[in-house]
């Protein structure tokens, strides 16, 4: 049985089955990255619902896991040389786990970086300014009720990147032409949530992005997702 005591974390969230994967997580588009993921490659995990209502994320327990205080963060008992190895940033965590599997990846090192510049894409720019738009047009509506230049610079920074998208999807079945990968994952989480998560469709103009519009339903579709898209599940 794989030892997590070098891991604080264990302390907070303890592991029932060590030899598996532990994914310390909530149901957010960053979050579901990881679920979707794990779900698609088959691979065994536990979670853990990490509480923000509790501040949970900034517990020091947690923060020894991801400094940043922030979902998703998880440990694989069986890392690099066999031994445990905890990971927390979304987008380095997509890309180990396809790295150690071989899988949601192309084979081909062009191909790989090609993929990792859509990650990149999504982490510095989808994630970040969807949030703000998020923020801005649902979460903080009343304190800019009087100003509305913080929601129209989001908005509009989020429209021009799925315009991005669009580009890239015209003619596309995923990311990466024919082989789904980790930068779909990375990616559709975050669309779904202007939608579920803000409400935002008509303001952003889904209508306006078919291609994006299709290439969701594709994502959504797959099984995997499903499984993976309310993960951890309430208790
Ligand atoms: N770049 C990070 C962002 C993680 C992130 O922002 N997570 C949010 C939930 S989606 C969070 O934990 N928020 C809690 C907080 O800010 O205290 C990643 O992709 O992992």
């Amino acid at each position: 049985m794989a030892d997590l005591s070098t891991f604080p974390i264990t302390n907070k969230w303890p592991a029932k089955n060590p030899d598996i994967i532990q994914l310390y997580s909530l149901p957010t588009p960053n979050g579901v990255k990881i679920s979707i993921a794990l779900e698609e490659l088959g691979l065994p995990y536990e979670t853990h619902r990490v509480d923000f209502g509790a501040n949970e994320q900034k517990s020091p327990e947690f923060e020894s896991l991801n400094p940043n205080g922030r979902i998703p963060a998880l440990i694989d008992p069986n890392g690099p040389d066999g031994k445990p190895i905890g990971l927390f940033e979304s987008g380095a965590i997509l890309y180990y786990l396809a790295e150690k599997t071989g899988k949601l990846i192309p084979g081909d090192a062009a191909g790989r970086y090609e993929t990792l510049c859509w990650v990149m894409f999504q982490m510095g720019g989808v994630g970040p300014m969807f949030g703000q738009f998020g923020h801005f047009y649902k979460y903080a509506a009343e304190k800019v009720a009087n100003n509305s230049y913080p929601m129209e610079r989001y908005r509009d920074e989020a429209k021009r990147l799925l315009g991005v998208m669009e580009g890239r999807l015209k003619n596309r079945q995923w990311i990466m032409g024919d082989t789904y990968t980790i930068a779909d994952i990375a990616l559709f989480p975050w669309v779904r949530g202007v939608d579920v998560f803000y409400g935002g469709r008509d303001v952003i103009g889904f209508d306006d992005f078919p291609a994006v519009m299709d290439w969701l339903e594709r994502c959504l579709a797959r099984p995997a997702s499903s499984r993976g898209i309310d993960v951890p599940a309430k208790e």
